[in-house]
């Protein structure tokens, strides 16, 4: 798999074999989440699939993941409410265009993972912390307000009542109970990003669409009714579970050549 070359000034994309490697690279500034890194992000996930990309690693540079919104910039550009809102809706691009693409986005988590950056990593499909990794949503303290989705995502995770304190308190939560509440799936001893890439290997041997439906179709789910979302799926698993692909493991199976799914 070959990417064109981008000439991004905020995050670096690598590829090993059919997995591309996003790594936002602004750890000078803790990776806060400018308006062009946004813009970057969504050029991004929007050509993966043009490309063939199976999975993919989201990760960053230095020692933290994201300490969120850019709030120097913020402050410097002085904007209105409804500047605001236009950004708003660029990071909601971007982060739908993670959440909905229908490729599976593996995040690999480290020191803060902030306000904007926690939002960021909700959008993941799958995220690994390691025990440097600490998430907070500090909006409150700032007197603002989360932006970019985290109502709808972090809430998911944990609770609303979570997500409240988290932001009225500041509430910190490291690695271990981050682990328990389900911010993040895994809690690996150190280098998330060793994990995460073994993980998006893995997965990019699932048929793509298999992962197709898994990242989006459940995600497409959170806004009908069961009644809808029940017609959806048996619509998606008609597609899913007769293509050739699944033939092919299906015959692996009853010709026993297939893994058995053992606990041990
Ligand atoms: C930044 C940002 C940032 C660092 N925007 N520039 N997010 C926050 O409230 C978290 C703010 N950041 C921090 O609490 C700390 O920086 C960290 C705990 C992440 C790291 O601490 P430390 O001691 O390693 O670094 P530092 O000295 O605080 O910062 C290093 C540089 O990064 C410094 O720039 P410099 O030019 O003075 O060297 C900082 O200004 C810069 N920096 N974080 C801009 N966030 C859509 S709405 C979402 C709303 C939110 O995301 S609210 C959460 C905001």
């Amino acid at each position: 798999m070959k990417l064109p070359t981008f000439n991004f000034k905020n995050i670096v994309v690598e590829t090993d074999k059919n997995i591309a490697i996003v790594s936002l690279n602004r750890s000078t500034k803790r990776n806060a989440l400018n308006a062009e890194m946004i813009e970057e992000l969504i050029s991004i996930f929007s050509a993966f699939p043009r490309y063939g990309v199976k999975a993919v690693v989201l990760r960053s540079e230095g020692e933290h993941f994201s300490a969120g919104l850019d709030l120097i910039e913020h402050l410097q550009q002085e904007r209105s409410a409804s500047d605001f809102m236009q950004v708003c809706l660029r990071w909601h691009e971007a982060f739908n265009k993670i959440e909905y693409s229908g490729i599976p986005v593996i995040a690999a988590l480290k020191g803060a993972t902030i306000g904007g950056g926690l939002e960021l990593a909700s959008a993941a499909h799958i995220r690994i912390a390691d025990q440097t990794t600490y998430f907070a949503l500090p909006e409150g303290q700032r007197g603002l307000f989360t932006g970019g989705g985290a109502t709808i995502r972090v809430s998911e995770l944990i609770g609303r009542a979570r997500m409240i304190d988290m932001m009225l308190t500041g509430r910190i939560y490291k690695a271990n109970e981050a682990l328990s509440i389900g911010l993040c799936q895994y809690l690996v001893e150190n280098n998330s990003d060793a994990s995460a890439i073994e993980i998006a290997k893995a997965v990019a041997e699932i048929p793509p669409l298999s992962n197709f439906a898994i990242c989006s179709t459940i995600s497409h789910t959170r806004n009908m009714s069961a009644l809808d979302a029940s017609y959806m799926e048996s619509f998606v698993a008609g597609v899913v579970n007769t293509q050739p692909e699944a033939n092919e493991r299906l015959k692996a199976f009853a010709n026993k050549t297939a893994v058995r799914v053992k606990a041990d």
